[in-house]
């Protein structure tokens, strides 16, 4: 074989036939969904964005002129482009002509800022970025000038909205002859990772698997055309795009609304005015949703609720099921790396309420081991391990991180310590991973020590994540400062913005500490470390 290295760790060539044979992988890439879409579901609504609308012919119309426009900059097939987008529309459209032309994108969110931006550039060798002028009084423009500095193999940056300089999105009149749809088992995007490492990994997504993972996710939550789902989360992360998310809806023939942003008053506008169905929701928005005046009024009309990124209290679950009472509840447990596990709809209550579901796949293989890669006993906590139709053999471009992230035999290393009950069903318990998740955000200890340690106030560093009441866990930085040295919150914050670091990675408290104590093998001993921050507070109250 004289190909090059894709990056990208493959299936091995029998259980891809496999996957095959038991018709998981259907041999189609991602952008055939538009073409069902428009052949199947023609002139029933796909989309809405404020005041515009796109029934499923004029989606998939709009997402082919905009594959000729792209073309017409330049853009070939395999090239690798970095979208950064909020929610509107153009996301979708972009992302599904990039599908349909074969190139890569990267998906980035809205909240990145230049350190992520540019590594993703770099590990790609993007040709091109895309971003929207301003959104939330950030000028993604000077972003984008800094990335473009940065990244060499940069030939364009595409704007939506007042280009200035840089490249206008491309007008929707490029009728152009298409190249063929790109081949199936090619890579069909990146899906970003939380990540437990210096640098944000890249998940490498193929569009056999992905297209799996949202045809059986739309068929478990009972998708039809009926259904109005409106995505309240970034667009582009994996749970509200595929889970079964907006590509799930189109499968199923329902139509998709597009939110900004999270903000109940808004949302709850939005799903009077559309008459919204459905809702996927991390369990930080659920309490904020239920929290606000007529929370049950307003939600009346949701006939599916689904909760996931992060732990759900029960109580909070059952409060849910309690005031939504014409509503299905479910749970859902996920990871861009693949694996989704869902609660069924008619599930028991006691599975809603104290289960993270099953998974998707009668062929996705849980194992459950002890710190010495042990099998635990039936239904006793472990740490999770998965290997799967949808789930990635590897991180993009990082064979050392792969090989402690992944066993031999190409079982994903979740990080994620569950039990796995005789039914079948996950419990999520804890993680044995240095993240911290807050309110659903990933962010990775060591990246935030990374960034923190480049202080020169500071002599060592730990991040960790502090159990908080509205969004499961805020972020701490425990600090160890140089003699003499002093720093504060606010400018530590200033320190990091400008290093580039994406806002919800910031610290939201800072903890000054003598040393930080240490493990026998001179690791900082987090647990202990967050176990005398807690009696610190306890004792303070
Ligand atoms: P990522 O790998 O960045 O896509 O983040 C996926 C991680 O989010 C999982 O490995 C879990 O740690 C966490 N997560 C997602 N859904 C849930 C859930 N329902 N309950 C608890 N943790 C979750
Ligand atoms: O947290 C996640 O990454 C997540 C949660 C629910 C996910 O990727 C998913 C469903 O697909």
């Amino acid at each position: 074989m004289t190909h090059p290295d894709p990056g990208w760790t493959p299936w091995p060539a029998a259980l891809a036939s496999y996957y095959r044979a038991a018709g998981y992988w259907l041999g189609q890439p991602l952008s055939q969904l538009m073409v069902r879409g428009a052949a199947c579901y023609g002139d029933l609504p796909a989309l809405i964005c404020g005041e515009r609308h796109w029934s499923y012919q004029q989606l998939a119309q709009a997402v082919e002129q905009l594959a000729g426009g792209l073309l017409a900059q330049g853009w070939q097939p395999g090239d690798k482009v970095v979208i950064q987008l909020p929610n509107r529309a153009e996301f979708y459209l972009l992302f599904l002509a990039l599908l349909r032309l074969g190139i890569v994108p990267v998906l980035a969110l809205p909240a990145h800022r230049r350190r992520e931006i540019v590594s993703f550039c770099q590990q790609v060798e993007a040709v091109a970025y895309v971003v929207v002028d301003l959104w939330q009084g950030f000028d993604y423009r000077v972003l984008a000038r800094e990335v473009q500095a940065a990244c060499p193999t940069l030939r364009q940056v595409l704007v939506l909205g007042e280009a200035q300089e840089l490249t206008p999105w491309p007008g929707l009149s490029s009728p152009a002859a298409l190249p063929a749809h790109p081949a199936a088992d090619g890579l069909a995007f990146f899906q970003l990772s939380g990540g437990t490492t210096g640098l944000p990994k890249l998940i490498p997504r193929t569009h056999d698997d992905y297209y799996y993972s949202v045809r059986e996710s739309a068929r478990l939550c009972g998708l039809t055309p009926a259904q109005r789902f409106l995505c309240v989360l970034p667009a582009a992360h994996n749970y509200p795009l595929s889970s079964p998310g907006a590509l799930g809806l189109w499968w199923a023939g329902g139509c998709v609304i597009l939110a900004e942003g999270p903000e109940p008053a808004t949302a709850f506008e939005l799903v009077a005015r559309h008459q919204i169905t459905h809702l996927a929701l991390v369990p930080s928005l659920l309490q904020l949703w239920l929290a606000q005046p007529h929370a049950e009024a307003h939600l009346a009309g949701i006939r599916l609720l689904q909760v996931g990124g992060a732990p759900l209290a029960p109580t909070l679950a059952q409060h849910a099921i309690q005031r939504l009472p014409a509503c299905q509840f479910q749970q859902v447990f996920g990871m861009a790396e693949g694996l989704v596990n869902y609660t069924r709809l008619g599930d028991a209550e006691a599975l809603l309420l104290h289960t993270q579901g099953r998974p998707i796949s009668p062929d996705d293989e849980i194992v459950i081991l002890d710190d010495e890669d042990r099998p635990v006993p039936v239904g006793a906590e472990g740490n999770l391990l998965t290997r799967g139709p949808y789930t990635i053999r590897g991180y993009f471009r990082a064979p050392e991180h792969n090989a402690l992230a992944f066993t031999p035999d190409g079982f994903y290393r979740t990080g994620d310590r569950v039990r796995l009950r005789p039914d079948g069903y996950l419990q999520v318990v804890g993680r044995s991973k240095d993240q911290i998740n807050r309110g659903g955000e990933k962010i990775a200890a060591a990246e935030l020590e990374a960034c923190l340690l480049q202080h020169s106030a500071v002599a060592a560093a730990a991040a960790l994540g502090l159990p908080d009441a509205a969004l499961g866990e805020r972020i701490c930085a425990c600090l160890v400062l140089k003699p003499g040295a002093s720093l504060a919150l606010p400018a530590l914050r200033r320190f990091l913005r400008a290093l580039g670091l994406a806002e919800y990675k910031l610290p939201d408290r800072l903890q000054l500490l003598e040393r930080l104590p240490l493990t026998p093998v001179g690791k900082v001993h987090k647990r202990r470390l967050l176990e005398t921050l807690q009696a610190a507070t306890v004792s303070k109250d």
